[in-house]
């Protein structure tokens, strides 16, 4: 008897996810009701039985965290965070899609409590996921100690079947796979269904024989039978050794009796008729809308209290770790906090005028005066330190512990190799390395980064754009920054890569000129809220000159170096074309043309300033101004009255000479200044 109504309780509870799910899409009269009415059990059962969450507190750093990849079918998640009591009323739910709302067409982190990442396009989420649970692997190892384990919660992801056709998630998938993320848990909503058709007419793999290829623990069962959905759910969690994917079959749109299984309950709403038919079908009274009935309300809604002690006994547990272990404790909690510790800057380094080095170089002398003092900054390349120049000496590699010794024989960087390394191997996975950046950085507690070939980022280009909505503190290292890269030839030579980064709204990207600039570049990165994209020479650049030069990197911009009496013309350079502005000046006043130097490392550091100082840095609107950066001149017109710059593709053969050959050289750009000025006059 008491199973009877126990089971009734569930369908009903679970039947409210649905109703409020179609519900809301056809009050936006837009949206996805398909996976939510397909997905709903398992939303159910993970939220109300499994998920460690306090919806009170949606900051509580070691609830599990919840990904849903498959975003479009965000009122999904809308409605466990209603129901289970998160501060998200009702009305959010009718105002699902409209401008101002907390229920935007995809969830956004930021917008909504208890959203943990933004996700939209297919297989961002997946990759997310990873880096949740490298973070937390991490920190559990770095902090926990026995009998104190206050870093301990498990990631888990609803995931569709476009999720598993994206190729970010078949890396991200072999990544977690090979760390053997025994935490990370994903129910895979599988209907056969996507949005032009059925999923068989491309994607006809075996899933669980490629999951389980890729060292995961793969569990079939009825997506539809909560039962089924429990038992996969146990499985993966007594499974410490592998990552989970559970693959559940379900029926997207399921319970409509016209659109059940059809593509077309994907993308759009039921429509009225199709509505009050599938409420119906499940005997739930069609009005009003967004009706749901005390009893279930009041089983989500145990939620609470139980978030509530399970905080509370994770602050007794802390109390406890932070008695026995009270440096550990009070370096952890400031990490939670984002706050850098006090010192980290102590002993950066700085060059002398005249001394030459590549800005990737610079960075790692950075990277290596700061990495011991910020313990909780993590990251690593796919598969590019030596060239990079990323690597944490003897910080160890961040690896499975189980690994067998035999494969640790190459690259390691010295140290440990286990879950407190901090070099994280991602192998050649640019894509879902910038996924598993934004997770750790959505996760919290560290501070993570990425690096690789700057003309490699068209490959990271998705994730970059997702930091940017989402403003995660990722860093993204950029090295070998232009066609001066050389021999590799044009596949190697970024020319429009910094320009396009630039039109990434809320994206700051900085090109240090030298050492120096890059050491203010780091910093810049590590103060930071939201994400940055350092870019970086594979050559020797000299170091400037700044003399009494006050301002720096943290205006973006600034006068390098300046004539005596009013400038003809202003030379603005980034990277390592400022040395040849420097040179060209010195040059054109020879010739009794005085020229400015400006340094532009941040075009969006600079827009941040105040309108006097970029008139101070521009000069008058009569002065006619010449850029030089070795890419795209595209967008330069925004400063520059003509510019040197690459607007074709790269060659093979030595850095220098393509250089040159490209106009890199003082002389062209005294050229160019001169004829500016004839034009100009
Ligand atoms: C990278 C990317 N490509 C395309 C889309 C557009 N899109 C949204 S959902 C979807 C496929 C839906 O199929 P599935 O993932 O199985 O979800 P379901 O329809 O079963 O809910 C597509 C192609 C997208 N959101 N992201
Ligand atoms: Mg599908």
């Amino acid at each position: 008897m008491a199973v009877a109504t126990d089971r009734k309780l569930e369908e009903l509870s679970i039947n409210s996810i649905r109703m409020l799910s179609i519900d809301g899409v056809q009050a936006a009269n837009s949206g996805h009701p398909g996976l939510p009415l397909g997905a709903a059990a398992m939303g159910y059962v993970l939220w109300t039985e499994y998920l460690r969450h306090n919806p009170s507190n949606p900051a509580w750093f070691n609830r599990d965290r919840f990904v849903l990849s498959a975003g479009h079918g965000s009122m999904l998640l809308y409605s466990l965070l209603y129901l289970t009591g998160y501060d998200l009323p009702l009305e959010e739910l009718k105002n699902f899609r409209k401008l101002g709302s907390k229920t935007p067409g995809h969830p956004e982190i930021h917008m909504t409590p208890g959203v943990e990442v933004t996700t939209g396009p297919l297989g961002a989420g997946f990759s997310n996921g990873v880096g949740m649970a490298i973070a937390e692997a991490f920190l559990a190892a770095h902090y926990n100690r026995p009998g104190h384990n206050v870093v301990d919660h498990r990631t888990y992801g609803i995931v569709s079947d476009g999720d598993i056709m994206e190729g970010i998630s078949m890396e991200a998938a072999a990544l977690a796979g090979h760390l053997a993320l025994g935490k990370l848990i994903y129910l895979y909503d599988q209907n056969h269904m996507t949005l032009a058709g059925s999923a068989n007419v491309s994607f006809s793999e075996d899933v669980g024989a490629r999951f389980e290829a890729l060292g995961w623990h793969t569990v079939a069962l009825d997506g539809l039978d909560p039962d089924d959905v429990r038992r996969g759910l146990d499985e993966a969690i007594a499974t410490s050794d592998k990552p989970s994917l559970l693959i559940c079959r379900t029926v997207i749109g399921f319970g409509s009796p016209n659109k059940a299984n059809t593509f077309g309950v994907h993308g759009s709403p039921l429509g009225p008729d199709e509505v009050k038919a599938t409420k119906e079908a499940f005997d739930w009274p069609t009005e009003p809308a967004f009706y749901v009935p005390d009893p279930a309300l009041e089983v989500f809604r145990e939620a609470v209290p139980a978030g509530k002690r399970l905080e509370a006994d994770w602050d007794s547990a802390f109390a406890a770790y932070e008695q026995e272990f009270p440096d550990l404790a009070a370096e952890l909690k400031g990490a939670i906090a984002g706050k850098l510790p006090a010192g980290w800057d102590a002993g950066l380094p700085t060059w002398e005028v005249g001394s030459k080095i590549a800005t990737r170089k610079a960075g790692e002398a950075v990277i290596g005066a700061f990495f011991e003092k910020i313990p909780t900054f993590i990251g690593g390349s796919a598969d590019l330190d030596p060239s990079t120049n990323t690597g944490m000496k003897n910080a160890g590699d961040f690896e499975n512990p189980n690994l067998p010794l035999t494969d640790k024989v190459q690259g390691a960087l010295g140290g440990e190799w286990s879950y407190a390394g901090r070099n994280i191997h991602f192998g050649i996975r640019e894509h879902a390395m910038g996924g598993a950046v934004n997770g750790m950085a959505a996760h919290g507690g560290v501070i993570p980064f990425s690096a690789t070939f700057l003309v490699f980022s068209d490959y990271m280009r998705a994730p970059i754009r997702l930091a940017a909505i989402s403003q995660y503190k990722s860093i993204f290292v950029f090295t070998h920054d232009s066609i001066a890269v050389g021999e590799d030839g044009p596949t190697h030579e970024p020319v429009e890569h910094v320009m396009s980064l630039r039109l990434i709204p809320d994206l700051t990207v900085i090109r240090p000129a030298d050492g120096n600039e890059t050491t203010a570049a780091w910093r810049h990165a590590l103060e930071a809220s939201g994400p940055t994209v350092l870019v970086l020479s594979r050559q020797d650049l000299p170091t400037l000159d700044t003399g009494s030069t006050k301002a720096g990197l943290d205006h973006g911009a600034y006068v390098l170096s300046e004539p005596d009496g009013e400038p003809d013309i202003v030379l603005l350079a980034t990277g390592s074309e400022v040395q040849l502005a420097v040179a060209a000046a010195s040059t054109l006043a020879g010739d009794g043309i005085s020229a400015r130097v400006v340094s532009f490392p941040s075009w969006e550091i600079f827009e941040e300033q105040d309108a006097a100082y970029k008139r101070s840095v521009l000069g008058s609107e009569e002065t006619p101004r010449l850029s030089i950066e070795a890419g795209t001149t595209i967008g330069w017109e925004r400063y520059a009255d003509a510019s040197v710059g690459v607007d074709r593709f790269g060659a093979s053969g030595p850095g220098a000479k393509v250089m040159e050959q490209y106009g890199f050289t003082a002389e062209n750009v005294v050229l160019q200044a001169k004829a500016l000025l004839g034009e100009s006059t």
